[in-house]
């Protein structure tokens, strides 16, 4: 296979990642990379502690230079939920900023600094400035690229395994879909530990040889100065979109940006079609949506030279083969607007395994088919419309998927708590939140809100704590005993 970054193997001088003031070409980013792959090389996996910093970018990009498996760790994830990712990935070292402190079982592991004063060369020189040592052969495209935690509905988080084939087929159908080149400059603020943010927000700039600026934390603000000062493209999940879309009747800044940009793109969750017209109305753009899943990176896009139809997802992209089945199994035939079925797809883009679950991992594919989970319809020029999700127990909240059944444990362990269920209620800005219905122990002292969200928050990411918490002295249950979700409303 071909490098998957080939401007770094050319040595571009043209800017390829910048953080607040800290920046680098893409020569320069093969050389501090390049250092620290030759220092990552041979270890079996690392975890990178995956804060919001060029570190974490550097980091990941040593590790895909030096054919180790990486796995992004979310720096705000809990002790239960990091116990099990670390146990489960079993990492040989972990790749971090220097003087970041890390929970006792990452900080048990060597380390590696991935901030360019504290990278040293195959020389000892700090700033990787002497030359690298050679690096290892590129990998097969079969070899495992990164591995990325996703919430299912039940159980611990599994780690999907990406391979180097599935990172540069959908960076390759996305530059075909959205005429992405290296011309461009991409800003966004999304988190450096999900496909999102990091797969296409960071190693698609560099694989393209254009350049990312990222903003540390959202707002609209930064937005607003990247966009007016150079940057083409913008990357956000929904709740981006819709704070944009509210913030932009009082501030004409942010309007003239947004209408100065190439592409805005919005996924990871579907933009309320309000959000969208209303970004139209004040700057004339219309956002485009793609549709992806960790599992099967990015599967259909809106292309740049399409229509951007509010409400849905585009068409499947260069190498996908997708198709919606119904309950029996059967593929639908028809492309007529208002037959639903299930998403299913086949390419380049998917994932081998989920990390040490055979059993998961068979029980994704139907006949060759990842079953996305997705319910769609097509329009008859072939458009998907997405119209809801088969489990009711994955809650999406501000672009983050978030198993039910997870928070639900960690409640049912709060002495407080007899009995608890969790579902997804719609919010405006997230999309969905989080919302614990609990049985309290002792009926006249149930627990706070702010106590069990803490709690959750203890264990498990801080994006899974509930938004909202609802007391009842009962949950509805059918005749089986089993938690009538759909009778919970608020
Ligand atoms: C949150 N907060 C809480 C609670 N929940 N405090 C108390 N109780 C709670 N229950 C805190 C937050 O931690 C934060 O605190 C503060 O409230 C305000 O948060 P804010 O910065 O406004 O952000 P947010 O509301 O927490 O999050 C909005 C967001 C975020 C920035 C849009 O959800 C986000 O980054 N989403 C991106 C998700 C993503 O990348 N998904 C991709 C996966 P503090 O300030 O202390 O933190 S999907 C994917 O990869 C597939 C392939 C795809 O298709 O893309
Ligand atoms: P994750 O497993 O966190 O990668 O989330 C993948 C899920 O996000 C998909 O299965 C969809 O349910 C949802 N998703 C991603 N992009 C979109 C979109 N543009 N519109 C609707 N849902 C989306």
């Amino acid at each position: 296979m071909s490098p998957l970054f080939p401007a770094l193997a050319a040595g571009s001088t043209r800017p390829a990642l910048q953080f607040g003031d800290q920046a680098l070409s893409h020569a320069e980013l093969a050389t501090v990379a390049g250092s620290l792959a030759a220092r990552i090389a041979g270890a079996p996996r690392v975890a990178v502690w995956a804060t919001p910093t060029l570190g974490t970018a550097v980091g990941v990009v040593a590790a895909l230079l030096a054919g180790v498996p990486v796995v992004p760790v979310n720096p705000k994830t809990g002790e239960r939920e990091l116990t099990h990712i670390v146990t489960d990935s079993s990492p040989a070292l972990v790749l971090a900023e220097h003087g970041v402190e890390l929970p006792p079982i990452l900080a048990g592991l060597p380390r590696l600094d991935t901030d360019v004063d504290h990278i040293t060369d195959a020389a000892g020189v700090p700033g990787g400035a002497g030359p690298a040592a050679p690096l290892p052969a590129e990998p097969s495209p079969e070899a495992p690229a990164l591995i990325v935690y996703t919430s299912g509905t039940t159980g611990p988080p599994k780690g999907v395994v990406l391979p180097r084939r599935a990172v540069a087929a959908t960076l390759d159908a996305l530059e075909d879909a959205w005429q992405w080149t290296e011309a461009d400059v991409l800003v966004h603020a999304l988190p450096l530990f999900h496909v999102h943010g990091l797969i296409l927000g960071i190693l698609g700039p560099l694989r393209r040889g254009g350049s990312v600026r990222h903003l540390g934390r959202f707002g609209t603000d930064g937005v607003a100065r990247e966009l007016s000062s150079g940057a083409t493209m913008l990357f956000g999940v929904p709740t981006m979109y819709h704070r944009i879309a509210e913030a932009l009747a009082g501030d004409p800044a942010l309007a003239k940006a947004l209408t100065g940009a190439r592409l805005l793109v919005s996924g990871s969750a579907a933009l309320p079609v309000h959000d969208h017209e209303r970004i139209a109305a004040a700057t004339g753009r219309r956002v485009i949506e793609r549709y992806g899943m960790t599992e099967t990176l990015m599967n259909t896009s809106v292309r740049a030279d399409g229509e951007p139809r509010a409400g849905t997802v585009g068409v499947p992209l260069a190498g996908v083969e997708l198709r919606l089945v119904d309950e029996t199994g059967a593929a639908i035939a028809a492309y007529d607007g208002e037959t639903v079925g299930e998403i299913q797809v086949r390419g380049p883009n998917l994932f081998t395994e989920y990390l040490n679950r055979p059993d998961a991992t068979a029980a994704a594919f139907d006949d060759g088919w990842f079953r996305t989970g997705d319910m769609a319809i097509r329009d008859p020029d072939g458009y998907v419309r997405i119209v809801g999700r088969k489990a009711t127990d994955l809650i999406k909240s501000g672009g983050y998927k978030i198993g039910a059944g997870e928070i639900e444990n960690v409640l049912l362990e709060h002495p407080g708590v007899r009995e608890a269920a969790v579902t997804g209620e719609p919010d405006e800005d997230l999309g969905e939140r989080i919302v614990a219905w609990i049985v309290p122990a002792q009926a006249d002292a149930p627990p706070s809100a702010e106590e069990l969200a803490a709690h959750v928050g203890a264990q498990l990411a801080s994006h899974k704590r509930p938004r909202t918490v609802r007391y009842l002295e009962a949950l509805p249950r059918n005749d089986m005993g089993k938690i009538m979700k759909r009778a919970l409303r608020g």
